[in-house]
């Protein structure tokens, strides 16, 4: 018997529902999906399913969670092994996710997720290009520091900070900006993990009527 439900949005666009997602199945809830097919914001039956007005909203066992970050501590308390065990490495892994959390603003407007639109090389506004020149000394910086031994940034395991980032590789994986070879291959082992993959079949089943053409476009 499923312990609640997690609402999530069309996953071929929704980067804030993967961000949910991922904690949610790693941890091992054992929730139903919901899935809301998305408008392109302002979505009515999100509106009505969630307390904040958007997804990912998370109920277990009694519990309401929403926000990703919210939902991403909450999967820790449940398997701690989400954030690194090393105390500075956590701090520095909650200083990420946090700073992801809440900023790259341009990156997310100029590139917003889309799976599988045909999109390389658009979107370089110089407000992306800074947020990209960004993550990618971020990524290489925490690899250097704390991700030796593994493909990921805290190492072997796929943590809450990978979770923050995997929307970034996917929008990387689209839209195709200029890298650094590290950024690279951290993007490649995100997109092998086995729970991306999944979430990228998933997305692809997804019925015809919940694409919004000016996400699947060309720009
Ligand atoms: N800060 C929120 C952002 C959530 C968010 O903006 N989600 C979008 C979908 S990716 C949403 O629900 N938008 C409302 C809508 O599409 O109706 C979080 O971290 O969960």
């Amino acid at each position: 018997m499923q312990d609640g439900r997690l609402v999530i949005g069309t996953r071929r666009y929704s980067s804030w529902s993967l961000r949910g997602w991922l904690p949610v199945r790693l941890a091992g809830l054992d929730v139903d999906e919901v899935v809301i097919p998305l408008a392109g914001g302002d979505t009515p039956a999100v509106k009505a399913a969630t307390p904040s007005g958007t997804v990912p909203y998370l109920e277990h066992r009694g519990v309401r969670v929403w926000e990703s970050l919210a939902i991403a501590e909450y999967c820790a308390e449940i398997m701690p092994a989400l954030w690194p065990q090393d105390r500075a490495a956590r701090a520095h892994a909650r200083a990420i996710a946090s700073e992801m959390h809440a900023g790259f603003r341009e990156l997310r407007m100029a590139m917003p997720m889309s799976l599988f639109r045909p999109a390389r090389g658009a979107g370089r506004t110089p407000g992306a290009l800074a947020d990209i020149a960004r993550i990618d000394a971020l990524w290489r910086a925490t690899r250097k520091a704390y991700g030796a031994g593994g493909p990921f940034l805290f190492g072997a395991a796929f943590t809450n900070a990978d979770a923050m980032f995997a929307p970034v590789v996917a929008r990387f994986l689209t839209y195709q900006p200029k890298l650094s070879r590290d950024a690279k291959a951290y993007c490649a082992a995100v997109r092998g993990h086995k729970l991306v993959t999944e979430w990228y079949d998933a997305a692809e089943a997804e019925p015809a009527e919940w694409h919004i053409a000016r996400y699947e476009a060309a720009p």
